[in-house]
């Protein structure tokens, strides 16, 4: 496929501004010690609010190649909304990408299907892409009804976007049994969910926009099993947790997709 594929780092709540800072310039270091070509494959990483505007600053100044983006944002636009932040506020600070509805905000928030779409609406609204989160508990891998779940996850959200809308959402299928747990999910059943993801977006929307969407792979990625999952046709790069924390994983893995 012609899907540029991209690594996303989601820092969730790790690293305060001056650690952001100095992984910023250890990570770029060691891609440009690689001779990493960044046309190849896309870097992005998302710290916490508080981190972000440190991230730009660097990427501006050394017009790095590497993205960065937020992990959540709301759902309005303005006003009298406490500890909230706006889609606009994210798109000031020159974020490419926004996490929309990681599993960690739809257990610890009150993040349900109607406030994603909402999410996923403001920041395109913003000029921003959102990275939208699907994927199954254990309970419904154990009772066999995973695929049709992070389906149904993906079409509680597309259903309500245009054509042109979808064409600029990346999907992330993490199940949520292997988040943080060290147990990856197989290479096989990565790429059962992305293609029966692409295919409902087929269905909805058309081939244009099926072969559009990038999907990543996420739950407990490491450069151990990450070249195996990219092998697969509709798996296209990752968003990684714990082994975002290290710079030289991180830098791995980016290398090995
Ligand atoms: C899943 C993933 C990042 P980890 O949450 O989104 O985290 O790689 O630590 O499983």
């Amino acid at each position: 496929a012609s899907r540029v594929p991209l690594v996303a780092g989601n820092w969730k709540m790790n690293f305060n501004h001056l650690e952001a800072t100095y992984f910023v310039q250890k990570l770029v270091w060691l891609l440009r010690d690689a001779h990493f070509d960044y046309r190849r494959c896309e870097i992005a990483l998302m710290p916490s609010f508080t981190s972000i505007r440190s991230v730009q600053v660097l990427v501006e100044a050394d017009d790095l190649k590497i993205r960065y983006g937020a992990q959540s944002v709301s759902v309005t636009t303005q006003g009298a909304f406490t500890g909230d932040v706006s889609a606009d506020m994210l798109a000031a600070l020159g974020c490419t990408y926004v996490i929309v509805g990681h599993s960690e905000r739809r257990k610890y928030h009150p993040e349900d299907d109607a406030n994603i779409v909402d999410q996923v609406r403001a920041v395109l609204a913003a000029g921003m892409r959102p990275i939208l989160c699907v994927g199954e508990s254990y309970e419904e891998r154990r009772q066999g009804i995973e695929l049709d779940f992070a389906v149904g996850q993906v079409h509680d959200v597309t259903r309500d976007l245009s054509r042109d809308q979808a064409a600029k959402l990346i999907i992330a299928y993490e199940p949520v049994w292997a988040i943080g747990t060290g147990m990856v999910a197989t290479p096989d059943s990565a790429q059962d969910a992305a293609r029966a993801i692409r295919e409902d977006l087929a269905t909805t929307f058309d081939e244009t926009v099926a072969d559009a969407v990038r999907i990543l792979y996420g739950g407990s990625v490491t450069s151990k099993n990450a070249v195996e999952l990219i092998g697969e046709p509709d798996v296209d790069g990752f968003l990684i947790g714990g082994a975002a924390l290290d710079a030289d994983e991180l830098a791995t893995i980016a290398r090995l997709t």
